[in-house]
């Protein structure tokens, strides 16, 4: 089997300070938090950016200030958000990309988030599509809904997506796909062959789909983004400890773990 390669999904752009005391959220919190999880066994790091408020922000200044932290602390994968929050407006979200990480998630569909819709038109799909292929950027596509699958097989087929491609399947968010090891089987079933997978399991389901995805032969994502807790009413100290947790499951279930320059082979980025 590969080595799995675990994403540490660090801030989010729903979590705030009440909810989680340790989320990290100036840039060199987040660079902080980045570098604790490469050393927990993280090869990959999904940002969100906050402003000085702590409010989400898709400001490319930002992420930019975010990215040289992180790379000056260790080799981790920086993957930002064109997600961003549900308030702003495509144009924003994808200035994130204009700094060529090398990666950068891409949500392939519409879908209900909590008492919100996070909105992905064919129109905007597209456009996000193809300014990663033009420069570079390898998206990592965001399931929420099994038609998203469709989407992106559509992205591949107008030329706008290179395969193999990689899916997060992103499950248990209220109003979306939800969190079962059933929903789970059937999306990787739906996925083209070849391409890679990982799975975000939000709150409760994170744990137990994790486990599922390292047996099958797919990826991790973990972190506050996703989920706050270490158990029922414990809040976790730190992303490092989720981290951390999923990295001594991989040992015992005989898993190993990808270093970023693993990782970077096993997704096909340059
Ligand atoms: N915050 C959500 C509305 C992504 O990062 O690409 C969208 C999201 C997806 O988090
Ligand atoms: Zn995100």
């Amino acid at each position: 089997m590969e080595k799995l390669i675990i994403t540490a999904a660090l801030t989010g752009a729903e979590v705030t300070r009440e909810q989680q005391p340790n989320l990290p959220l100036t840039p060199d919190e987040i660079a902080q938090a980045a570098y604790e999880c490469y050393e927990a066994g993280a090869s990959i790091v999904h940002v969100h950016a906050r402003d000085e408020e702590g409010k989400p922000t898709q400001s490319y200044e930002v992420y930019e200030e975010i990215k040289q932290k992180i790379q000056a602390k260790c080799d981790i994968i920086f993957q930002p958000s064109t997600g961003g929050a549900v308030w702003h407006t495509p144009e924003e979200r994808l200035q994130p990309v204009e700094l060529k990480p090398e990666m950068a998630t891409l949500s392939c569909g519409t879908c209900n988030f909590g008492p919100d819709v996070f909105m992905n038109s064919q129109e905007y799909i597209e456009k996000f599509a193809k300014r990663m292929m033009e420069l570079g950027v390898k998206p990592e596509i965001e399931i929420f809904e099994r038609g998203m699958i469709e989407n992106a097989k559509g992205l591949v087929k107008k030329g706008l997506a290179k395969t193999p491609l990689h899916f997060d399947f992103v499950l248990g968010v209220p109003g979306a796909a939800p969190g079962t090891v059933e929903d789970l089987l059937y999306m990787v079933r739906c996925i083209p062959e070849g391409s890679t997978w990982t799975v975000a399991g939000i709150g409760r389901a994170e744990l137990p789909l994790a486990t599922m995805a390292m047996i099958m032969g797919g990826h991790v994502r973990v972190g506050f983004e996703d989920n706050v807790y270490y158990g029922k009413g414990e809040l976790a100290e730190s992303n490092a400890q989720l981290v951390a947790r999923i990295l001594r499951i991989a040992k015992e279930l005989g898993r190993e773990i990808a270093t970023p320059e693993e990782a970077r082979h096993i997704l096909g980025l340059k």
